[in-house]
């Protein structure tokens, strides 16, 4: 029996570099190995405000990217969340056990409510119950997420464990697979911020769908510091996420690498990396534009996953409520 993975990506802002190595090329990478489902996550999404058209689009965007990157509709289930309208009732159950103090301690919210000061809603607040409804419906042995997500896994297992031990075994306890390379790639801008959807500056992220010549454009400009030789040195996180990049396109060993830049500084390096994202997003630019010339295409994909997956999400959802006596 293979294992099942499960895992979701907000269908928000535009899909990034920090996104395809930290999440999508190590999804496409486990399809054989493990019985693989990716939601996107519209209802996350509205956690925060969305305008109803950019929503809609982005959904089949961040889809039209999976399926470009590489992930097989045949053998993979992809779906949006919202489809099944187990994840919203499981999360709400859910929400009867979690403790606020556990809440209280998600360093996400901290950080996200924060900039938003008084447009925080509630649902942002009880964004890890949802995860949590998403990751327990589908009985998931792991969840591959980037570090910034580990401590919503975390939650979603003290949660199930608190519930198997009231009413007994009814979830499966999940764990987080979180990848050695590329689990953090930093803004360009500011190497000291996690590379964000959610971040306005222009030169903060590269998109998966920006032009040669925007990807070019965005590396040279990226902040270094003032010294010269190229290595990964932790104490320069401009250099370090640079080099982190390099690692994740090229999957080469960093003593090679290393040993690549004896002698040439940090233009060079910038250089050649520019090079190698834009030969390594360019076949997937090539299938996306292939995958949405027909219109409907993505969308039949997502329907086909969401009906593949819903008896599954069903059935969790029934023995829950079975056992704490609803109905
Ligand atoms: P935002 O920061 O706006 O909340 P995001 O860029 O973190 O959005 P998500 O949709 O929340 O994007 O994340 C999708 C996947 O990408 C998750 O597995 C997440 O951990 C991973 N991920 C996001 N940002 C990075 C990053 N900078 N480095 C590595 N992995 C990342
Ligand atoms: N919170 C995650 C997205 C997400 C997710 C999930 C990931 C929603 N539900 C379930 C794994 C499993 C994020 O922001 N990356």
């Amino acid at each position: 029996m293979k294992k099942r993975v499960f895992s979701g990506i907000q269908p928000t802002g535009d899909i990034h570099i920090g996104n395809y190595l930290g999440a999508i090329k190590q999804w496409v990478a486990s399809q054989t190995e493990y019985e693989d489902i990716f939601c996107i996550v519209d209802l996350h999404a509205i956690t925060v405000a969305q305008e109803p058209n950019t929503l809609k689009s982005k959904i089949r965007e961040v889809a039209g990217l999976l399926f470009a990157a590489g992930i097989d509709p045949k053998i993979t289930v992809v779906f949006i969340q919202s489809h099944i309208s187990a994840h919203a009732e499981l999360a709400w159950l859910l929400n009867c056990f979690i403790p606020m103090g556990w809440m209280n301690r998600m360093t996400q919210f901290k950080e996200k409510s924060h900039r938003q000061r008084e447009q925080v809603s509630v649902g942002l607040f009880d964004y890890p119950a949802l995860m949590a409804a998403d990751i327990l419906l589908y009985e998931a042995d792991l969840v591959p997420v980037g570090e910034d997500q580990r401590q919503h896994v975390e939650l979603t297992r003290d949660v199930s464990q608190r519930f198997n031990s009231i009413y007994g075994e009814t979830f499966k306890i999940p764990e987080a697979l979180i990848p050695q390379f590329g689990a953090r790639v930093m803004g360009l801008d500011d190497p000291t911020q996690k590379m964000s959807k959610s971040e306005p500056g222009s030169g903060h992220a590269i998109n998966l769908l920006d032009t040669p010549d925007v990807i070019r454009a965005k590396v040279m400009r990226a902040t270094t510091d003032s010294q010269r030789e190229v290595c990964f040195d932790e104490s320069r996180p401009g250099i370090y996420n640079l080099l982190g990049i390099y690692e994740g396109f090229t999957g080469l060993g960093r003593p090679e690498i290393e040993s690549r830049f004896v002698g040439k500084g940090y233009v060079d390096l910038k250089k050649e990396l520019a090079e190698v994202v834009v030969a390594g997003l360019s076949p997937l630019q090539s299938r996306y534009r292939e995958l949405t010339r027909e219109p409907g295409y993505i969308d039949s994909l997502l329907n086909e996953g969401a009906d593949r997956v819903r008896p599954v999400a069903e059935e969790t959802l029934a023995k829950v409520k079975q056992q704490i006596g609803l109905g």
